[in-house]
């Protein structure tokens, strides 16, 4: 990947984009469409693909390309935990990414459906990929702990079992590191895979992808205590009135501001473990992005 951050984050949301268009299309005659409408949906409407990009940037930092299958399968997950997340029994959101969210533009058993079909189309995804036998099982092995219970499910959990509840910064710190950071560390890894990374390498994409999850739910803290739902694109100011513990409620706006910087700096640290800056520089400029982004 070549160019400012700003292009190559376009580019692979239009290249995932593209691969998902072909890899979701169906016939809109069969029994099931109301399915793969609900699936297209939520799969095809605007995400910034940020796994897609780091899944293609750890790839790229190792000098190897990516099969799309890797990338489009984390960001499937993704898909699938996002609509599941706004159900009623979970966070219990209307919207998402700007507009209803699945569950509203259909109904609460077709998005459960839909959620389930895509996590199932993702290992799939990878089962079929464009690589070989012994990369396509490590990658369906990564993805799979880091979406389970291990990973985003348990953080999940947490966060569940928290919310009306007090928690503190180790139960929070457990919470997002699984919930948010486990997706990022699988994209990571799994680029790390697809370029044939060292151990060191794997794990050093692991701490990228733990730390940056980090720093990037905190700034998601600070935009819902701050943001407009029209920048946001979901409900404003709903961490309060849903009871959700958050870093501003526990250590206060500005020490949330320093933490989030402290994680985004271990997460740059943690690709000192691909050579030179260079190799690496759109995951150290996308670092920088998430911590400053006002949306
Ligand atoms: C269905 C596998 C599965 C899991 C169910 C619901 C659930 C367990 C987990 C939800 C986890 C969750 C919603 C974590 C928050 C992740 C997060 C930071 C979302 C926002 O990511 P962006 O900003 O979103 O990258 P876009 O819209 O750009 O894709």
């Amino acid at each position: 990947m070549n160019g400012s951050l700003t292009d190559a984050l376009q580019a692979v949301a239009s290249r995932t984009d593209a691969f998902l268009d072909r890899f979701l299309a169906y016939d809109p005659g069969c029994r099931a469409a109301r399915l793969f409408e609900a699936i297209r949906y939520s799969s095809l409407d605007g995400g910034k693909r940020i796994r897609p990009f780091v899944a293609f940037a750890f790839a790229d930092a190792l000098g190897a390309s990516l099969p799309d299958e890797f990338a489009a399968a984390v960001e499937l997950i993704h898909c699938a935990s996002l609509i599941h997340d706004d159900l009623p029994a979970m966070d219990n959101d209307d919207f998402r990414r700007g507009k209803p969210a699945n569950h509203k533009k259909f109904d609460e058993a077709t998005a459960i459906l839909a959620g389930d079909a895509l996590l199932i189309k993702a290992f799939g995804l990878l089962a079929d990929a464009d690589t070989e036998a012994e990369k396509r099982a490590r990658a369906a092995s990564r993805l799979a702990f880091y979406a389970g219970a291990d990973g985003m499910c348990g953080g999940q959990q947490i966060d569940l079992d928290h919310t009306g509840r007090a928690a503190d910064g180790d139960v929070l710190r457990e919470q997002d590191e699984k919930k948010t950071g486990a997706l990022l560390a699988a994209a990571a890894e799994l680029g790390t895979i697809a370029g044939g990374g060292s151990p060191a390498q794997m794990k050093a994409a692991a701490q990228y992808g733990v730390a940056l999850g980090m720093a990037f739910q905190m700034v998601d803290d600070l935009l819902d205590l701050r943001g407009s739902a029209a920048a946001i694109g979901k409900t404003a100011g709903k961490d309060a009135s849903a009871g959700k513990a958050t870093y501003p409620a526990l250590f206060g706006a500005d020490e949330t501001e320093r933490l989030a910087a402290a994680y985004s700096a271990q997460a740059k640290e943690a690709l000192d473990a691909f050579g030179d800056g260079a190799k690496a520089a759109l995951l150290y400029e996308l670092t920088d992005f998430l911590l400053a982004r006002d949306r």
